[in-house]
């Protein structure tokens, strides 16, 4: 079986959001760091130009954005479960809302109080790849987030009270993404009394933080891109008939991201439900490549 290859950076949420799946189903990985921001000149021409972090690569399978990933881990392994049977549909949507509405709270609070502090090139490349950030003014808007932040503990702590995990009684994919942004609020000196005011998270957070054994070792940004290029996609997905959008195997098109880093990725159509969408692409050095996204959160378009 290929190896999994997280292509990462340590400080990245949504990277952890992956880390603490790939501990609690006691997963060997490799660990390729990559660049906090842009050139990514090892990352994107296994993409075809989406540059977000993490990406998961599995031979000449790219996985991109958590959503999907998380899903080819459950299938990767499927045991123990990340999608609890009684919880599968409230785990996906909980980790929906965490990885949009308490993420941007989070970014809020935490870019708004060391922001100014970060590297030039940081501030510029973000300021690029989302639509209407503007460092200037988010110390401005810091205690709103921070009321925003509140305001959703307050609800998950209530939850928590009932229940040991954010879903129910074990741990699921809507964990993985209250952790990774309640870990990345901790950059903020004003994140820690609003987490200590609430014991469950506190509880949680220690539970969630201990659960399984992280089983990483590093790998060279080359040697992934050579195992690119020594493999073949192994996919399986195929394009389902009914699909609303008429779009048939074989159709050229282009996936984006309709929230931030907007980076068209181009290649045609190879697999299509409505949880996912593959395309294939050939790389002028590394041959051809099998690309994933998640349906939700990516706009599908006739190239
Ligand atoms: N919806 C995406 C969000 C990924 C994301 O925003 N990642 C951040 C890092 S944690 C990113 O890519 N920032 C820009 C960069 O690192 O270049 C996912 O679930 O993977």
């Amino acid at each position: 079986m290929a190896e999994l290859i997280l292509h990462q950076y340590d400080a990245s949420p949504f990277s952890e959001k992956v880390r603490r799946v790939l501990a609690f189903k006691e997963l060997a990985w490799r660990a390729v760091e990559q660049p906090m921001w842009n050139p990514k000149p090892e990352l994107t021409p296994l993409t075809g130009g989406y540059r977000r972090i993490p990406v998961l690569q599995i031979g000449a399978d790219i996985y991109c954005d958590t959503a999907c990933i998380l899903r080819v881990l459950e299938t990767h392994q499927p045991e123990p479960t990340i999608f609890p049977a009684e919880y599968a549909g409230a785990a996906e949507l909980l980790a929906w809302w965490a990885d949009r509405q308490l993420f941007q709270a989070v970014v809020g609070v935490v870019l708004g109080e060391i922001g100014h502090a970060l590297p030039a090139e940081f501030r510029r490349d973000r300021e690029q790849m989302a639509p209407g950030l503007k460092f200037d003014e988010l110390a401005r808007h810091a205690p709103h987030a921070l009321a925003q932040l509140r305001a959703f503990c307050r609800a998950l702590d209530r939850q928590l009270a009932a229940s040991p995990f954010v879903a129910g009684d074990r741990f699921s994919a809507a964990d993985a993404a209250c952790f990774h942004t309640l870990w990345f609020s901790r950059m903020a000196p004003s994140a820690a009394p609003v987490l200590e005011a609430h014991p469950a998270i506190q509880t949680w957070l220690a539970l969630v933080e201990n659960l399984g054994s992280v089983q990483q070792t590093p790998m060279p940004p080359a040697e992934a891109l050579a195992i690119a290029t020594a493999a073949q996609p192994a996919t399986d997905l195929t394009v389902v008939p009914a699909d609303p959008s008429g779009l048939a195997a074989g159709t050229s098109v282009t996936i984006t991201p309709d929230d931030y880093a907007f980076d068209p990725v181009a290649g045609e159509l190879i697999g299509l439900d409505a949880a996912d969408i593959a395309i294939r692409r050939r790389d002028p050095a590394l041959g051809e490549l099998a690309v994933h996204f998640p349906r939700a959160g990516f706009v599908l378009a006739l190239a």
